[in-house]
């Protein structure tokens, strides 16, 4: 027979926090139809969903950088470039793979082509980006001038607003990328902005390129070195340690944050407007959940991939309730090591590295996205404005950041990059809160079965490592 009790001892954090959404669903309806809650109310209401926030946000800082500091020292400097070079192929093609399945999508399901442009309120503000900016804006993050800063940095803007781009009439023939770009880099010589790449607050990117930096340095440095290794490595135990106690909390702090969710949601309706164009998206996002990314895994690890997706389920469930990578990071960091086994020599380097730039479901939403803004506008895309959605669809996914509604800010890069008017960002803002908890998930499970992927492909060298190495720092 089927062991019960063991199935609910091993998995009874992923019941309970299955149990606290429906409850927190139940909880969210009942109050929105019988009790009449004040604008505070609604706040206080959400306050311990903000407390698991703050508490998961609160262990990034350390995770991140004892997580990649010992992962790179534990490996030799060719084993790790190695690594990180199959890391970055992988989230290279994947991502690829996710804009084409979404261009795909969008262009057979066409969300975009009907009346209901006119439906649609056009009204509000949008903030002025263009691919240069994020470009140069991610190499920019890669360097922080200063170490403490760039953990509390405050997301700024340091160039004066742009001048709003010009809305594009059916009429007009669009500039080539190349325009756009020679456009931009005279904005850029002005002045410029830092956009999404900030985690809040934390300059991740930054902390990530100075911690591989580090983490070489202390792995050549030999004896000397060691005295740093193994202070890092005792504060990513403590921090996972940590993360273990904030999971408790996770039933009580989810219930009231999709409970909380629920009595706020002002506009319903806008979901019947916007169906087609969500069920674009949330397919597109299946698909690659359900079929790309476990092919994938299957042809390279030969391992049943549900099996995968189901060790990662703690994450993914977390991932679809706070909508942030960033803030999943210490559950994905748990269910990848503990349910999935794999080698935390693997996790350390390829986890923090993806929740930062490896965002399969955020390209492929604003490739479905900014294809349905052109359909909206009545607007026909040649093929070589179709390519150009999915380099800068892409090149968005990696600026954008692991926290809320990042994807939405880079991704006036791709309508500007195909001459749409920028502001019609505004007419998809209304169900971002929505689709922005599916398509984290995705991000999620990309980078999981990344580190499942790159730890197969890496098998020759950890077995080697094993051999030769007299301290064990992956596994204590
Ligand atoms: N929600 C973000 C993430 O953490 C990215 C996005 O907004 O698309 O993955």
């Amino acid at each position: 027979g089927v062991d019960f009790k063991g199935l609910l001892k091993r998995n009874w954090l992923l019941i309970a926090t299955v149990i606290s959404v429906l409850l927190g669903i139940c909880l969210g309806v009942v109050v929105r139809e019988y009790a009449s809650l004040s604008h505070l109310d609604k706040q206080y209401f959400g306050f311990p969903g903000e407390i698991l926030m703050r508490m998961l946000k609160l262990v990034i800082l350390p995770l991140i950088i004892s997580s990649m500091i010992t992962g790179v020292a534990a490996l030799d400097s060719e084993v790790s470039g190695k690594i990180g070079l199959r890391a970055v192929v992988y989230y290279f093609s994947t991502t690829i793979i996710a804009v084409i399945l979404g261009i795909i999508l969008v262009m057979t399901i066409k969300p975009g082509v009907s009346q209901t442009a006119e439906h649609i309120d056009r009204a509000g503000t949008t903030p002025n980006v263009t691919t240069v900016d994020t470009l140069l804006d991610l190499v920019r993050n890669m360097f922080p001038e200063n170490l403490v800063q760039a953990c509390f940095q405050q997301y700024k803007t340091k160039r004066k607003e742009l001048e709003p781009p010009k809305a594009v009439t059916n009429t007009t023939t669009l500039p080539p990328l190349a325009t756009t770009i020679m456009a931009a880099v005279e904005n850029i010589t002005k002045d410029y902005k830092i956009i999404g790449t900030y985690s809040d607050g934390i300059n991740v990117l930054g902390l990530i390129v100075f911690c591989v930096a580090f983490g070489l340095v202390i792995g050549k440095m030999g004896e000397k070195g060691r005295i740093l290794l193994e202070f890092f490595d005792a504060l990513n135990e403590a921090t996972m340690k940590l993360v273990q106690i904030i999971m408790c909390y996770m039933p009580v702090g989810i219930l009231f944050l999709i409970a909380a969710k629920i009595i706020e949601v002002e506009d319903w309706e806008i979901f019947r407007k916007m169906g087609l164009y969500m069920v674009t998206v949330l397919s597109g996002l299946a698909i690659h959940a359900v079929i790309c990314l476990p092919l994938i895994f299957f042809i390279i690890v030969r391992k049943n991939p549900y099996t995968f997706t189901l060790g990662m389920a703690q994450a993914l469930v977390t991932a679809l309730m706070i909508s942030s990578s960033s803030a999943t990071l210490p559950v994905t960091f748990r269910c990848a090591e503990e349910n999935n086994r794999i080698d935390k020599r693997i996790t350390r380097f390829v986890l923090p590295v993806g929740a930062t730039i490896n965002m399969d479901g955020t390209a492929l939403y604003e490739a479905v996205a900014a294809i349905f803004i052109a359909q909206l506008n009545d607007y026909d895309l040649d093929v070589g404005q179709i390519v150009t959605i999915s380099i800068t669809a892409t090149v968005a996914s990696i600026g954008a950041a692991g926290v809320p509604n990042a994807g939405l800010v880079t991704m006036v890069i791709v309508l500007t990059a195909v001459g749409l008017p920028a502001s019609d960002v505004t007419l998809i803002v209304a169900v971002d809160w929505l689709l922005d908890r599916f398509r984290t998930m995705i991000n999620v499970l990309g980078d999981a079965y990344g580190a499942g992927i790159v730890q197969k492909l890496s098998k020759r060298e950890l077995e080697r490592m094993d051999l030769t190495s007299d301290v064990d720092v992956a596994n204590p």
